[in-house]
This record gives C-alpha cells, sequence and structure tokens, in this order.
C-alpha cells in the first residue's frame, strides 16, 4: 500500500462562527478571522500545488469548529472511520463528511455510532505510521472508541497512549518521514504522552524532538510527487523547530496556521488524505 502517496485532500472552508465560538482548552486571545481564513486559504494554495485534487466541502457556520476536518473521519487506504466525535457539539460534522465519502468511489464507510453508540474518538488522536496506529486515549476519545478504531481497521496493530494536558495525541506528535516521529517535550504532559508511544512502539523509528510549544511537532507528511515532503509551521512563529526539520531529507514547506492554533487547531487537523 502506498500508505502517503496521496491523490486528493479533503478540506472545508471555515465557519463564520469560529472566532466567537469554537472549542479551546484557555481563553486567550481574540481570534482574527480575516487572519484565519488567509493562514487557511495559504494551507489549500500548498497542498495544492503539490498535486493534490482539493474537495473542498462548504463551511457550515452552525458549526465552529467544522474546519478542522481531521477529527470527524479517520482513513486508511479505501476505509473510512466516522467516529462519534469527542465533543458532543462537533458530533453533527459527521454528517456531511458521510456524504463526502458516499460519493467517493471505492470506499468502505463504517460509522462509530453504528458499531457502538458509547464509543468516542476524535481523529485528532490517531497517529497512522504506515507501521501500525497509536491512538492517544483522553477527553475526547474513550476506551471503546479505540476497541472500535481496532476493529475497523484490524490490519494494523493498534496501541492506546494515554493524552492528559493537551487536547489529542497528535498535538504533540507526528510523522515527519516513514521511519521518523517528531515529538514535542517543551512541558511535562507532552514529554509523559511521547514517553508512552516511544515505550510501546513495536515499528522502527527514528524519533526527532522539539520544544516549545507542543504544536511545533505537529506537520503533515505526504510523499505525492516523488519527493517525501514535510509541511511544517513557521520557523518564525516557532524558532525552536527549525533545527528539528531542517535536519529531515526531502522538501519542507513552511505554512502558517498560528491564528487557529488560537482554537488549538493544528496543521494535520485542516486536512483529511486520501490515496485513491
Ligand atoms: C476542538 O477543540 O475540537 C477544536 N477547537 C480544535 C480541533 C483541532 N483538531 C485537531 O487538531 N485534530
Amino acid at each position: 500500500m502506498n500508505n502517503f502517496k496521496y491523490t486528493s485532500v479533503i478540506v472545508r472552508d471555515v465557519s463564520d462562527s469560529l472566532g466567537e465560538e469554537a472549542l479551546r482548552m484557555d481563553d486567550g486571545p481574540v481570534v482574527d478571522m480575516e487572519k484565519v481564513r488567509l493562514q487557511h486559504k495559504e494551507y489549500v494554495r500548498t497542498v495544492r500545488s503539490l498535486g493534490l485534487k482539493i474537495i473542498k466541502m462548504d463551511a457550515d457556520h452552525s458549526l465552529p469548529d467544522s474546519v478542522f476536518v481531521e477529527d470527524p473521519a479517520v482513513v486508511i487506504g479505501t476505509a473510512v472511520l466516522l467516529p462519534k466525535l469527542g465533543h458532543p457539539s462537533r458530533r453533527p460534522e459527521t454528517n456531511a463528511m458521510q456524504k463526502v465519502f458516499e460519493g467517493i468511489p471505492g470506499m468502505k464507510i463504517h460509522k462509530m455510532e453504528d458499531i457502538d453508540p458509547m464509543a468516542t474518538l476524535d481523529g485528532g488522536d490517531v497517529l497512522f505510521t504506515g507501521q501500525e496506529i497509536f491512538v492517544g486515549q483522553g477527553s475526547r476519545t474513550n476506551e471503546r472508541g479505540v476497541k472500535v478504531l481496532s476493529q475497523v481497521f484490524s490490519g494494523f496493530k493498534v496501541t492506546s497512549i494515554e493524552v492528559n494536558g493537551h487536547l489529542h495525541l497528535k498535538s504533540v506528535c507526528t510523522l515527519a518521514a516513514d521511519d521518523t516521529i517528531i515529538l514535542a517535550t517543551g512541558d511535562d504532559e507532552s514529554t509523559g504522552i511521547v514517553k508512552r508511544l516511544q515505550s510501546a512502539a513495536t515499528g522502527k523509528y527514528k524519533y526527532l524532538e522539539v520544544k516549545g510549544k507542543s504544536s511545533g511537532a505537529n506537520c503533515v507528511y505526504i510523499e505525492s510527487n516523488d519527493e517525501p515532503t514535510v509541511i511544517h509551521q513557521s520557523f518564525s512563529v516557532y524558532p525552536q523547530i527549525e533545527q528539528a526539520y531542517n535536519s529531515l531529507k526531502g522538501r519542507k514547506i513552511a505554512v502558517d496556521t498560528s491564528e487557529l492554533s488560537k482554537v488549538d487547531g493544528c496543521l494535520t487537523c485542516l486536512g483529511i488524505f486520501l490515496t485513491i
């Protein structure tokens, strides 16, 4: 399977209600919606420039967090799991997502709620490395959600990692190359999470460590266009990550999504990458 040779990406236009109503872990600075839209546009332009087809969903202004499309779908190959999202306000997001996948020939859709109505999961908790799947268990994903994920993607080993102090597993670690996981170790919670992941891992990986804001370790790894590419956060916003990303082979592209990080959005959360 060409796990990371993506051909298309699902994105969703920004909801007008994001600034005022999106969920956030901390009360913080006001969100500048103009900046959010510009940063989202730039992200979409970057992904398109890599040759990927953009499948764009319309904004739903009644769903403030719906730009974060990674959470309402987990896709590996032709299998898609539509989870029951961890936070009730986000659960309707899977309705439009289901319609999108029904329109893509060859996809096999699994609805978490039909398998176990008590299970919850956010896609941001699911880290697929090509060798195995790690799934964060914390405020959004419960044990039953992990179980449903293991059933749907039964061809891979699924390991649950306790997540505390951060929204999702991928808030602190993501894949940066086919054999490399980039990890945040800037605070006690992220250090604990990545230590648990490292001791549970059965695949062979190199680990790249970054300090500072944990979301500096959230990047998108793509093998389309015959050159491994990493889309990472801007070095001017996250100076601590420069050395780590520069040590990777292949193409590196910076995209600034710092305005979305005010409501806990990372880079991975803005797209669902498909290989078919
Ligand atoms: C939430 O709390 O659900 C949103 N404000 C942020 C979700 C970000 N999702 C992700 O990184 N996968």
